[in-house]
């Protein structure tokens, strides 16, 4: 069935109520500690207070002697049974002939620790106070060294003796760089105009509403292992644990994240603690949970962004954009973590085309260990990094240039599909000028200069700022992967299972925690087969029940995930016509499937769904040896393209000259998801990434203290998260243009509104401060850091 059939179908395009509300809502959601095994035991880590720092002895003797205490592990127990460190850098490899750096990073620290937070041992205990309590009884003797926290310190090789790997004493980690180079130094040595910029994208901390939490458990019966953890890819944590860190044949462990509650790209990786849970339940024979307490979070949960860039667009006298060229250094954190050398690559450098005809654009990120927590990836992923520096590049274009904000964008946007960008990628569909039309007409900014001339009589300020971006969604064709220097590509699996009496259990590697999959998919069923979407039931987070998969990010759940089971329905729908064929004594060739009943062309032979399904399991009517019974299929997806989302979002903000307080005021966001399955669960998605992106542009950020390497932003006292009252109503439209290659037209929006929503921001603050002769401006915009600008720009 193709994309344009499919969107006609019932159920596609309704807001649904969400089915997986009712146990939420009523409290019977099971998150990993809601679940109580037998024999349950308690772990707490002991972390490192330092930076860095020389691990000189660790002695437990105290702690394994306290109350309750039942094991108490260290790197040197780690070392001895042969459990490798992380896996890294699984998906990039340098461009500049010297291999990337993978230096090991250990579970529990052998001989050194790396950030505030590094795990040196694990005590197990009965209970959680008699863990917690012994914990403080393991005495680690440190040797204090000089910590790095920031890309310039660890580029300039600033402070001696801080290098934190033995392989990479310099704390570089490995180069990259896509385009041409020397073409993009050619248009530049003869543009009209250059304009530059140099900018910062803060360091994010994810704070997912429930914290990271796992439970390893041992059956020594069987041999086998179950990790129940916060998770958003089981398997793909299944097989980094077995294949990399354990060495155990991946049957002998089950991984299962239930529900999760919240992860934002946070729960993709393998962390120690996972491992630590798992090899230890089978040394202690006993079920050990550990959750996170928000402090822990905030100190180990991989971080976000953290990039230094400077960027230079070519533009020729009428601001058409000639080349543009970029170099980025980004903060990997104390070590690599499994997707982090894709982040300010594959998922960064390959979008700074954006939605723009620039012939040649050139690009080099440098990547640096720093002691802190790993960087990687967070909402967006490097997608909220390339538009945030483009779209802060083409505002301050305009300004140079004397250009409207819109009048720039719409003369440089793409307007002929396919694209083939000079960076790698290309689009296969879109329409920017619709998404701006349609944005400026629901931000009414006709009415913008009324707005301000009201504001300014308040003797407040009033800006207005845009962002036009575009995101590669549905993350993983194998083959652009591949073409791009991963190790390993990503497609998806599902599995349709129709039951004998045509109701349906779907189960799919994509994983949900708060995306609505139960809801979203089932409609896809249900559309396909003609059912009810009660009928249809989805199952995903076990990799005992689940055949495979590749789990949730890059928005890649409708687009690979749903394909999938797309893919599954076209091999039930072919077999199911065969049935029918038999049961109405006509060729499978004259059977047509639509609405839930087969006819045979040219007569008014039909018969329902069910009536086929229970034969399916029923078949003592049509010959076995043509036909197996059974109706139950599986399809692996791998796309041929990522889809392309974009649009433009538009932010009015107000902000007060006096205090530095910026209040957004108004903001719209036009999106292009292709064809939309739920609306409603699409504007929850957009409306969380907006609030996130809001939040990194004016309160959040990750700070080390430069000298001590201590998070000074460990705590919500310290680290602001908007909340509902920083925020207006969000204006939202939706420009439909269908993704061509995949069977739904569906293009990703899980991360959008954080990709789109940060430039806008911080645009609108920059045109409102412009009078007062605040030219530049890094986020978040906090009141101390507007008001300074204000002051800065007196003197
Ligand atoms: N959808 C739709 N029509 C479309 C596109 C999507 O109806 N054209 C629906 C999908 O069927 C799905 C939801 O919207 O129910 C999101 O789909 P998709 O864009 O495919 O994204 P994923 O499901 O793969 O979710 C991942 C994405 C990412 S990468 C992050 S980070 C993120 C996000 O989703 N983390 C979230 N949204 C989150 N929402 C919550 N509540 N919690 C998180 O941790």
């Amino acid at each position: 069935m193709g994309a344009s059939d499919f969107s006609k179908l019932p159920h596609i395009g309704e807001s649904v109520r969400r089915k997986e509300d009712y146990r939420f809502l009523t409290g019977a959601g099971q998150y990993t500690d809601d679940i109580v095994l037998a024999a349950q035991s308690f772990a707490v880590f002991v972390r490192s207070p330092h930076a860095h720092a020389k691990v000189v002895s660790v002695n437990t003797d105290a702690a394994k002697a306290a109350p309750g205490v039942i094991g108490v592990f260290t790197g040197a127990d780690v070392a001895a049974d042969n459990i490798n460190g992380l896996p890294c850098g699984w998906l990039i490899t340098s461009t500049n002939g010297e291999p990337m750096k993978e230096p090991p990073h250990p579970i529990l620290a052998q001989g050194k620790v790396r950030y505030v937070g590094d795990g040196v041992a694990m005590v197990v205990a009965e209970t959680l106070q008699q863990a917690r309590d012994a914990a403080e009884r393991v005495e680690v003797d440190y040797d204090v060294l000089p910590a790095v926290v920031n890309v310039a310190d660890a580029a300039a090789g600033a402070v001696a003796g801080a290098g934190l790997h033995d392989i990479a004493e310099d704390n570089h980690c490995f180069k990259w760089a896509i385009g041409d180079k020397g073409a993009v130094e050619s248009v530049f040595a003869t543009a009209a105009h250059v304009t530059k910029l140099d900018l910062v994208n803060n360091r994010l901390i994810p704070n997912a509403m429930e914290p990271r939490a796992a439970i390893g458990s041992y059956n020594r019966g069987t041999d086998e292992y179950t990790l129940y953890v916060s998770n958003q890819n089981p398997h793909v944590e299944r097989l980094l644990m077995t294949a990399f860190v354990m060495g155990l044949p991946e049957h002998k462990v089950r991984v299962i994240a239930p529900d999760v509650g919240g992860g934002f790209g946070s729960k993709i990786f393998l962390y120690a603690e996972d491992v630590c849970l798992t090899w230890a339940s089978k040394k202690l024979g006993r079920n050990i949970k550990w959750v996170a307490d928000r402090s822990e979070s905030f100190l180990t949960d991989a971080h976000g962004r953290d990039h230094v860039s400077h960027a230079e667009m070519a533009m020729d006298a009428n601001g058409k954009f000639l080349a543009m060229r970029v170099h980025t250094d980004a903060n990997v954190g104390a070590y690599l973590s499994t997707f982090a050398s894709a982040v300010p690559t594959i998922l960064y450098a390959t979008l700074l085309a954006g939605q723009y005809s620039t012939p040649q654009v050139y690009v080099e990120v440098d990547t640096w260990f720093t002691n802190t927590s790993p960087v990687d990836a967070y909402r967006g992923a490097g997608r909220p990094e390339a538009t945030y520096l483009l779209e802060r590049l083409v505002s301050r274009c305009a300004w140079d240039m004397g250009l409207a904000q819109d009048e720039i964008r719409k003369r440089n946007f793409i307007t002929s599909f396919p694209y083939q960008t000079p960076v790698a990628l290309q689009y296969d569909i879109g329409d920017y000028h619709a998404c701006m039309t349609q944005s400026q007409e629901l931000a009414d900014v006709a009415g913008f200069a009324a707005r301000r001339a009201a504001s300014e009589a308040k003797g407040l300020r009033r800006g207005m700022g845009y962002s036009s971006y575009i995101e590669a969604c549905g993350i993983a064709p194998s083959n652009i992967a591949g073409a791009l220097g991963a190790r390993a590509g990503l497609f998806e699996c599902g599995e349709v299972r129709v039951h004998p009496t045509g109701s349906v259990t779907v189960f799919t590697g994509s994983h949900s925690h708060g995306q609505g999959h139960e809801t979203t998919f089932a409609q896809v069923v249900a559309a396909r087969l003609g059912i009810p979407v009660e009928n249809v039931d989805i199952v995903h987070g076990d990799t005992g029940r689940v055949p495979f998969g590749m789990g949730t990010y890059g928005s890649r759940s409708i687009s690979v995930g749903g394909a999938a089971i797309m893919k599954a329905l076209d091999k039930i729908e072919a077999k199911a016509k065969k049935i029918a064929a038999h049961l109405m004594e006509a060729s499978a060739a004259d059977i047509d499937f639509a609405g839930g009943e087969f006819t045979v062309k040219g007569t008014d032979k039909k018969i329902p769904f069910a009536q086929v399904s229970l034969a399916a399991y029923v078949p003592h009517n049509y010959p076995l040896t043509e036909l197996e019974p059974g109706l139950n299929e599986t399809a692996f997806y791998d796309p041929t393209n990522f889809t392309f989302p974009a649009g433009t979002y538009i932010c009015e903000v107000e902000i007060d000259p006096q205090t530095g307080v910026v209040r957004v005021d108004r903001f719209t966001a036009v999106d292009d998801f292709g064809t939309i399955i739920n609306p409603m669960i699409v504007a929850g998605q957009v409306h969380g990434g907006v609030a996130q992106g809001i939040g990194q542009a004016l309160m959040e950020n990750g700070v080390y203290d430069r000298e001590t390497g201590q998070l000074l932003t460990g705590s919500y006292m310290d680290y602001a998260m908007p909340r509902a009252d920083d925020f207006p109503q969000f204006k939202l439209g939706h420009v439909c243009t269908p993704c061509t290659h995949n069977p739904l037209g569906t293009k990703g929006c899980g991360e959008a509104g954080a990709i789109g929503s940060p430039p806008a921001v911080i645009n609108a603050v920059l045109d409102a401060l412009a009078p007062l002769g605040v030219k530049d401006f890094d986020m978040p915009a906090t009141p101390h850091r507007v008001w300074q600008a204000i002051q800065n720009a007196k003197t």
